[in-house]
């Protein structure tokens, strides 16, 4: 047979497998733990490629951020928080200097009435440059204060290229009407007189808590108001709302479709899931369920369950983050299931689940936050679930099976997903790394071959074994 006519089969071959059943799958490899997180980002801090861990761990009397390098999570640096506060420290990771080193944004919320919550970034690469911004409208007359800082995200709301930081306040006035709620805007690099994003007119707009959750989107700025339309039951209905990134006039509130009993904003992600260019808002309800919407327009909208149903505890969606785990272009989306101790891994833009992630002891309260980043610097995105006693790295990789017939040429680097037996030649793409685990093994027919085609791909057996007969 000639080569052309070979390569055409393996093509017609290949193509065929593919039809049968996907070849690639999107899933994830434990690879380490960190100490304990109360909040986790992945950033790249020293702008060298590989995505760098900042884990926040707080309590109530202090914060400590620290923060691991990749690609092999080296540890870097510990930051003391110097701060006591009932209602504790935030982290948001962005590059409000736009000098190309990720920048760690802080915020603390404090309770008494003497300082009221305060924000502070630290300038990547070194983490020792410090800009401190305090409560721009410090109350001191309420003895709860204006939870200034109860909630911060970063990212680029008014599309200059920069990015800009978000501050919720959920106590905080307006004017004569008191605790109804402010989120407060600051521009990168400047973040001088920002933007006070006021509670739009709703039944009950005092103590709704406008500002316990907030979100930096490509263009806009989400608020969530959880505790909205209080009802005559025991839990209220919750709202969130879509901000202009330039003009801060609402676009559109969003709510979960349930009248009541939602608390629905609880927690908010904001990622591109169908790979359009617009940032698209994910958002937790009370009842086990995370909405999806997808922007600009927020009408398409996605509704996934709590896979584990009741006995998670209205915990789905305790953390939330996006990234692109697969390196198809679109972010996937991790959501932490804390009453399960549960991570899910939901595969954009179809968003099936792809991946389940847990940890064998069932104690470390797993999956309160979840963080997407490239850590390895393999363009894929990986996560790290955080815990209240351990937190927990994941590698993303891809798994592969072998076709039902036919020459298997693998094309894109894998992992064997699981014991298996080649159909005929087993072909690794040049530039690809096939991987076989511990414990597995792949068995290829004595009358075919198992080999890396010119130009450099690389069979890995680790620690498991591969078998001619
Ligand atoms: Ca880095
Ligand atoms: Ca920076
Ligand atoms: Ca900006
Ligand atoms: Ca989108």
């Amino acid at each position: 047979m000639n080569l052309t006519k070979k390569l055409y089969l393996i093509i017609l071959t290949v193509f065929f497998a593919v039809m049968i059943t996907p070849s690639y799958a999107l899933d994830f490899q434990s690879m380490g733990v960190f100490g304990k997180a109360s909040e986790v980002e992945i950033g790249d801090i020293n702008n060298d490629g590989f995505g760098d861990v900042v884990i926040l761990s707080g309590s109530l009397s202090s914060g400590t951020i620290q923060v691991y390098l990749g690609p092999d999570r080296t540890f870097f640096k510990s930051i003391h928080l110097p701060f006591t506060s009932l209602n504790g420290h935030h982290i948001a990771i962005g590059d409000i200097n736009n000098d190309n080193f990720d920048d760690v944004v802080t915020s603390y919320a404090r309770d008494t009435a003497a300082g009221e919550g305060e924000l502070r970034v630290y300038f990547g690469p070194s983490l020792t440059s410090v800009t401190t911004i305090p409560n721009p409208e410090p109350n001191p007359q309420q003895g709860l204060g204006t939870h200034f800082g109860i909630a911060v995200a970063s990212g680029d709301v008014n599309n200059d290229g920069t990015d800009d930081i978000v501050v919720g306040a959920r106590n905080s006035d307006n004017g004569p009407i008191s605790r109804v709620g402010a989120a407060f805007v600051y521009l990168g690099p400047s973040l001088s007189s920002p933007t006070k994003i006021f509670n739009p007119p709703s039944p009950n707009i005092v103590f709704d808590n406008f500002g316990t959750q907030v979100e930096a989107g490509k263009g806009f700025v989400v608020v969530s108001d959880p505790i909205s339309f209080v009802t005559t039951n025991s839990r209220p209905r919750g709202d969130v709302h879509v901000f202009s990134g330039t003009t801060f006039s609402l676009i559109k509130t969003l709510t979960s479709g349930n009248a009541n009993d939602e608390v629905f904003g609880d927690r908010l992600a904001v990622g591109d899931i169908n790979n359009d260019g617009n940032d698209d808002i994910i958002a937790k309800g009370w009842f086990k369920d995370v909405f999806f919407f997808l922007g600009p327009g927020f009408t398409s909208v996605t509704q996934k369950i709590d896979p584990l149903g009741a006995v998670s505890s209205h915990s789905f969606g305790s953390g939330i983050a996006t990234g692109d785990a697969d390196n198809d272009g679109d972010d996937d989306v991790i959501v932490g299931a804390l009453g399960s101790e549960k991570a899910y891994v939901y595969e954009a833009p179809g968003l099936s689940l792809a991946a389940t992630l847990s940890e064998p002891s069932f104690t470390t309260f797993f999956g309160h936050r979840v963080a997407f980043g490239d850590v390895d610097g393999d363009a894929r995105e990986d996560v790290v679930v955080a815990g209240f006693v351990q937190s927990f790295y994941f590698k993303s990789i891809a798994t592969c099976v072998p076709p039902v017939s036919g020459d298997w040429m693998i094309t894109t680097s894998c992992n064997l997903a699981n014991t298996a037996t080649a159909p005929a030649n087993v072909i690794v793409s040049s530039g690809v790394v096939f991987t076989i685990p511990s414990g597995l093994s792949l068995t290829v027919p004595s009358s075919e071959g198992l080999m890396v085609e010119a130009g450099g791909g690389v069979i890995v057996v680790f620690g498991g074994n591969i078998f001619f007969t």
